[in-house]
């Protein structure tokens, strides 16, 4: 397997009122500039042990935009390759906003960086970036 490396990426973390001022902010846009990079939002959950979902699939030009909340502990998202790695707060601490934008197409494994219990090396995904059918 190839590992790709991940290039450009930014990582905030937003507590739950912040949270919603971005969402107020993007629901009042109306609609995105020719020059503004693709922006796929995905809402991903943690829980003992796995992320729902495990597998997210973007195109190679877009930016992933991955809100992660926990419903329980605290744990972590490390992708592996890229130098992300972000914790994630327990379940009522808001939620972390993850900013990837991949350099290469290939797969992108992830995986929990936090100890949370006895299924914690079960906690794994992967993102699938794929070259655009029609460049
Ligand atoms: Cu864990």
């Amino acid at each position: 397997m190839r590992i790709p490396s991940g290039k450009s990426v930014g990582v905030w973390l937003l507590m739950a009122g912040m949270a919603a001022q971005l969402g107020n902010r993007q629901a009042t846009a109306t609609g995105r500039t020719r020059a503004a990079q693709d922006r796929r939002v995905v809402r991903m959950v943690a829980e003992r042990f796995s992320f729902r979902p495990s597998r997210v699939r973007m195109q190679l030009g877009e930016a992933l935009e991955l809100h992660i909340r926990s419903e329980d502990t605290s744990h972590g998202l490390k992708i592996l390759g890229s130098g992300l790695d972000v914790r994630v707060p327990k379940r009522g601490r808001g939620e972390v906003i993850l900013l990837f934008e991949p350099a290469e197409a290939g797969m992108y494994r992830f995986e929990c960086s936090r100890l949370c219990g006895a299924g914690h090396n079960f906690m794994r995904g992967g993102i699938l970036v794929e070259e655009p059918s029609d460049p």
